[in-house]
């Protein structure tokens, strides 16, 4: 039991340190924090992308769009519950970045989807990408590709495959 503990507080430990991985970018009064996509399976011919976005500036500001080089199609997506399903869709108009907010597209919420993907998406590669944003304009941006089913960016190293990466709790201490 001992041992269990302590294993568990290694894994945990590594989740909390700041990892190598994490990059940013600067645009306009907006920071973009660690975008991140997952890997996908051969064949899949869509992919998701994660990223957080700050507003240090005065007025609202919105993620329009982008482009990839290893898609066709970028889009922005919100997912909704649909009859207790939950569905995703476009948004027609964006994703508003609020004066002082910090808004956090990850898996079950908003994320960007690469649409048409001419090859799989492999982890521990990097993608291209261009963000447009409304105001702030374009930005070059890479995706870090993470493992299939990763839950959050950051630790392309962490296989979470491992029993104990799917032990019930687990999520839990990387919530904010
Ligand atoms: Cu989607």
């Amino acid at each position: 039991m001992f041992r269990l503990a302590l294993i568990i507080a290694a894994t945990c430990a590594a989740f909390f340190t700041a990892p190598v991985s994490a990059h940013e970018y600067k645009v306009g009064t907006l920071t973009i924090g660690h975008p991140w996509a997952r890997a996908t399976p051969k064949g899949a011919s869509v992919g998701a992308g994660y990223l957080t976005i700050t507003n240090t500036g005065k007025s609202s500001d919105r993620l329009l769009s982008g482009t990839t080089d290893v898609a066709q199609r970028f889009e922005v997506h919100e997912m909704t519950m649909d009859n207790g399903m939950m569905k995703m869709r476009p948004l027609p108009n964006g994703l508003e970045i609020k004066p002082g907010q910090t808004v956090t597209l990850q898996p079950g919420g908003y994320h960007v989807m690469f649409v048409g993907l001419k090859q799989p998406l492999v982890k521990g590669e990097h993608l291209n990408a261009t963000l447009t944003f409304e105001k702030a304009g374009k930005v070059k941006v890479y995706f870090l590709v993470e493992g299939l089913g990763a839950m959050h960016g950051g630790d392309a190293k962490a296989d979470m495959n491992k029993p104990g990466m799917t032990m019930p709790g687990m999520q839990m201490p990387h919530g904010k």
